[in-house]
């Protein structure tokens, strides 16, 4: 099927989708079988003047986060990359990071580690930025102010789906600015269109910038509640370097936390993963206690 018309924001009874042939974009209703995600490429039916959607195109994947009870909840579809944007102020915990980074790598999305105001220099954050490049993740130090420390992320736009996190003030609206100047973001066309509406489901917007054929999808409040609930089984293949060990503990369902001949611990001592990474991995096992185990 043709990936011609691709949906930009959902309502609760009806969704805005872009026309990729000439980039208009059309409010389109659909039954109730029907759920639409952002990201989503819907193939359509004109009725007279309104446009339905007959289906969905097959999802390649999705990206879920927590709603506020903690359940797992579809934000965004056919996603390339997550870009994870970190600052020097308001400085990143590392909890923060690695809770992102187990989001992404559950979700099998690719994560760009983006250490932004640079500028700002500190030690300390750049040592971070280096630590996770030495894991294998793909690390970019940028700054508003350097023109040219963004050109190299910039170029890993081109071509894809690229969801939008970081907490509030990191410089998100600021560098996806000058990322897709194309785009007019700043404006909150979302905003003007919807306002802040009681029927509005979603605020999650994609979008598509013609010029670098690169769609950006912005989700305010991304990150406002986290991981859902995750068991410590789990939450360990959200840590990448962990994964070598993860089957040669003596428990095939050791929570790597205090069960003896565990490979992960054990690797901890031989200074194999870093000790910083693995106390991360407790907090955050930790953190899921007070939220419920759901169905999914
Ligand atoms: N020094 C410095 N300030 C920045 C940089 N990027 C963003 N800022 C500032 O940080 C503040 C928050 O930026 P904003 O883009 O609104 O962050 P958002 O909340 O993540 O969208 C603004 O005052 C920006 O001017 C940067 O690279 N260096
Ligand atoms: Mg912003
Ligand atoms: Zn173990």
């Amino acid at each position: 099927m043709e990936k011609r018309h691709r949906i930009s924001a959902t309502l609760k009874q009806s969704a805005t989708a872009i026309d990729l042939s000439d980039f208009s974009e059309h409010q389109v209703f659909f039954n109730r079988k029907i759920k639409p995600i952002c990201g989503d490429y819907v193939a359509l039916t004109k009725e007279q003047n309104d446009y339905r959607i007959e289906s969905i195109l097959p999802r390649d994947n999705v990206f879920s986060r927590a709603d506020k009870h903690g359940r797992k909840q579809h934000l965004a579809v056919n996603v390339d990359q997550v870009l994870i944007i970190m600052a020097v102020s308001p400085e990143p915990t590392r909890d923060i990071i690695n809770r992102y980074l187990v989001a992404a790598e559950l979700n099998h999305i690719k994560p760009l580690l983006v250490f932004n105001k640079i500028d700002l220099q500190s030690e300390y954050f750049i040592a971070t930025a280096n630590s996770y490049r030495q894991l294998g993740y793909e690390v970019f130090l940028t700054s508003i102010r350097q023109i040219d420390s963004i050109k190299a992320l910039q170029q890993c736009l081109k071509d894809k789906t690229s969801l939008l996190a970081g907490q509030s003030g990191v410089g998100k609206s600021s560098l996806s600015n000058l990322l897709f100047p194309a785009l007019d973001l700043k404006t909150g066309k979302l905003a003007k269109k919807t306002g802040k509406g009681a029927h509005t489901t979603s605020v999650t917007q994609l979008y598509y910038d013609t010029s670098q054929n690169a769609f950006l999808i912005d989700s305010p409040g991304v990150w406002e509640y986290g991981l859902w609930h995750l068991s410590p089984i789990e939450i360990a293949h959200g840590f990448r370097e962990f994964q070598n060990y993860l089957g040669a503990c003596k428990f095939s369902n050791c929570s790597h936390s205090h069960e003896p001949d565990c490979a992960v611990i054990q690797a901890v001592a031989d200074g194999r993963i870093s000790e910083k990474r693995y106390q991360s991995f407790i907090r955050i096992c930790e953190s899921m206690d007070h939220l419920k185990p759901t169905n999914y």
